[in-house]
């Protein structure tokens, strides 16, 4: 289960690095390569979706499945992106807005079929963080950040997250985020729970990605970047594979 092993790394203080690819950013070509480096540079998990996907998203997952063995986990945006071929789905609950279709609604609706699929469903605690500009998933999502200077705003809603069950917190800044999520806040949410913590967006250069993973970020999502140049992966690799030595 990917889940098991993502526990089981955190507990071996271990980071993991997900890379995020969104269909409309790949062709063929860009995403066979794309493959390739993620195998030989040992990238741990591969997330699909976007805010906003205009792409076909079950013939994307084939083609991934089709050219690497790394567990591909479904990162949906909404019901569309919703396909039965993934390992697993990060079932996203935006805990930071109050949008009751993004709280609870979609779920009901997609549940049945997520079950009957067999995939692994790993249930997310999905908060939105202010960036410094408005990203496509606050507008798409109709929903506010967490301001960025107010950690415990984001820490509270981590720890209301676990209480509920969620079984991961996901820090978001949103895709091609100004800044990350700031280190004092990762720091705060990562002291207050017990299960693992995702941070994403807008992470650039290895400095941010040392930083995050430093201030307490166990899982590291990187999508943008890696668009614009694939030998950013090994270096997010290596990084996160020597963390701590
Ligand atoms: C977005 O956290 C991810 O959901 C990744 O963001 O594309 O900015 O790396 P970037």
């Amino acid at each position: 289960m990917i889940y098991d092993w993502i526990v089981k790394q955190v507990l071996n203080g271990k980071k993991v690095f997900a890379l995020l690819l969104d269909p409309d950013e790949y062709n063929d070509q860009s995403l066979r390569h794309t493959l390739i480096e993620a195998g030989t540079s040992e990238t741990d998990l591969i997330l699909v979706g976007g805010s906003l996907v205009t792409n076909p998203i079950a013939p994307f997952v084939q083609k991934i499945k089709e050219n690497t063995e790394i567990p591909v986990l479904l990162f949906p945006g909404n019901l569309l992106q919703i396909s039965n071929n993934a390992d697993g789905i990060l079932f996203l609950s935006l805990i930071s807005g109050r949008n009751p279709d993004l709280l609870i609604g979609n779920h009901v609706a997609s549940a049945p079929m997520i079950k009957s699929s067999g995939m692994e469903v790993i249930s997310t605690g999905y908060i939105l963080v202010e960036n410094g500009k408005s990203t496509s998933v606050e507008y798409i999502s109709n929903t506010n950040p967490v301001p960025a200077d107010k950690p415990d705003i984001a820490s509270a809603t981590a720890i209301a997250g676990e209480m509920l069950g969620l079984k991961l917190i996901y820090l978001e800044a949103g895709s091609g985020a100004q800044h990350p999520v700031k280190t004092e806040m990762i720091t705060r949410v990562k002291k207050n729970i017990k299960v693992p913590l995702v941070v994403g967006g807008g992470i650039r250069n290895p400095e941010d990605a040392k930083n995050i993973l430093n201030a307490g970020a166990d899982i590291i999502v990187i999508g943008n970047a890696i668009e614009k140049d694939t030998s950013f992966l090994k270096k997010i690799s290596y990084i996160t594979k020597n963390w701590g030595l």
